[in-house]
């Protein structure tokens, strides 16, 4: 009896842990993915473009590929890159981002971004707004993107992901 009690006990305990774990990585999940860490940077209010990063944990058996992203925030969402032309760097309009079974897939400065084309209001620091990410194969996941600066998005990067070769 105690101990079928102590076990209940436990698994609530699990439960609830890993629902505090999940909220403050700001981690959102869905059946086929992990989306982590969605933000963007503040915007002037002469801007009229901004940019969304995060990353795409896959977590099912199929590549996929995001297709596609919508938020009210903006009139157009558009999927870009960055290439290098010659000496300089340009934003190109892309048609996806593969998402290989089971990879992470990182959205991030001069690389891969979700482009936020006619802001109707500035992004300010501290705000947030829905973003709904749709797949080829899953279901659209809808996260909260944090608005960022780009000093406190820098700071706040404790993780150096470079890859420094063999030592
Ligand atoms: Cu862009």
């Amino acid at each position: 009896m105690i101990s079928r009690y102590y076990k209940i006990a436990f698994a609530l305990f699990a439960l609830v842990s890993s629902v505090l774990i999940s909220s403050h990585s700001m981690a959102t999940k869905s059946d086929a993915y992990v989306i982590e860490n969605p933000y963007a940077f503040v915007t002037a209010s002469a801007q009229k473009n901004g940019a969304v990063f995060l990353k795409i944990k896959s977590t099912n058996e199929q590549d996929d590929k995001l297709i596609a992203a919508s938020a009210d925030v903006a009139e157009r969402v558009e999927l870009h890159t960055h290439i290098m032309e010659g000496d300089v760097m340009k934003m190109r309009k892309v048609e996806g981002y593969d998402l290989p079974a089971g990879e992470m897939v990182e959205l991030k400065p001069m690389s891969h971004h979700i482009m936020l084309m006619g802001l109707e209001n500035p992004l300010e620091e501290g705000s947030a707004f829905p973003l709904t990410l749709n797949f080829e194969h899953h279901a659209p996941v809808t996260v909260e993107v944090k608005v960022v600066s780009p000093a406190s998005a820098m700071s706040g990067d404790h993780h150096h992901h470079h890859d420094h070769g063999a030592h």
